[in-house]
């Protein structure tokens, strides 16, 4: 994996639009910067293309842009997608990435991690998934949870926007109770599954349950998550990125449905087992943090 991993044909350069110029130059690298780059780099950065083709407004899009700026070595990182609402966002970044078939994204995670340590045993190599709710609780609990079980050494990380959200609205497990959507009309009978306690109990060292509202938070927790799963175990954040489409939200109002959520069903919840607590102690002390 080089830092080259999206450059554009010169033959072409001169008809690019900016946007596609500024993600060659200005996307999230780390070791390419003469500073490490972070968070506070967004608005100097291009990480996804403004031309992405989510529902304008949809929170999804900003919480992947705090996700990537927050990776600690992006150009050595492969990010394995499933099907869905997150993966129309993926062609429009500039790093490695994996489309996977829906509900399998853990299972391809554990190979792809366990092949790269074996193919490039000098080189940390992060593995992290991002997928749906659908994807992640649902069709794809089992492989999650296995891969807990297996304590694969990757970060999962979960757009949990209760929704399935690509086909229109059906509800999932992580629907809340009562919701009804354009496709579940008689409305959740069960209360939402509480996906960050099965990670906890599942094996995982770290799982965390909060909203997109605050890009520091959001980005702090990815990078600890990221750093724990490299020597200790396997991580779990569930993320609240509301699908604004499906719960007659404007463009404008997805981060107020997260600020209210923050003290509502994604009141911040964290788990870290005390080995993950000393690593994360020795990452500070080392500056990793
Ligand atoms: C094997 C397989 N089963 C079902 C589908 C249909 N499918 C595509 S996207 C999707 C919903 C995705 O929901 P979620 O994972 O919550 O992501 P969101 O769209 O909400 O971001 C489904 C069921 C598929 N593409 N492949
Ligand atoms: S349907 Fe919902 S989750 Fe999908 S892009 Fe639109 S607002 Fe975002
Ligand atoms: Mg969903």
């Amino acid at each position: 994996m080089a830092l080259d991993i999206y450059k554009i044909n010169p033959e072409f350069r001169d008809i690019m639009p900016q946007e596609i110029i500024d993600l060659e130059e200005k996307a999230t690298w780390s070791v390419k910067m003469e500073k490490a780059r972070g968070i506070k780099e967004l608005p100097q950065s291009k990480e996804l293309l403004e031309e992405h083709s989510l529902c304008a407004g949809c929170p999804e899009a900003a919480a992947l842009r705090y996700v990537l700026s927050a990776l600690p070595v992006p150009e050595e990182t492969v990010i394995v997608n499933s099907t869905g609402c997150t993966s129309l966002m993926f062609p429009h970044i500039a790093l490695h990435t994996v489309h996977s078939l829906f509900g399998n994204q853990n299972a391809v995670a554990s190979g792809i991690k366990r092949v790269l340590e074996w193919r490039f045993p000098d080189k940390q190599k992060d593995v992290v998934v991002l997928a749906g709710d659908g994807a992640t609780v649902d069709i794809g609990l089992d492989y999650t949870l296995q891969s807990f079980f297996r304590q694969e050494k990757i970060t999962t990380i979960c757009f949990d926007n209760e929704v399935y959200a690509n086909t229109g609205g059906q509800e999932s497990g992580m629907t809340a109770k009562g919701q009804v959507f354009k496709m579940a009309p008689t409305g959740k009978k069960f209360e939402k599954v509480p996906m960050w306690e099965l990670a906890k109990t599942s094996g995982c060292h770290y799982s965390v349950n909060l909203t997109a509202s605050a890009p520091k938070q959001v980005a702090k927790v990815v990078r600890e998550a990221i750093l724990i799963a490299r020597e200790i175990g396997p991580t779990y954040i569930n993320l609240y990125t509301p699908c604004i489409l499906e719960i007659g939200l404007s463009a404008n109002e997805g981060l107020g449905e997260m600020k209210d959520q923050d003290k509502g069903r994604f009141e911040f919840y964290k788990h870290v087992s005390p080995e993950a607590e000393a690593y994360l102690a020795k990452c500070k002390e080392e500056g990793l943090l």
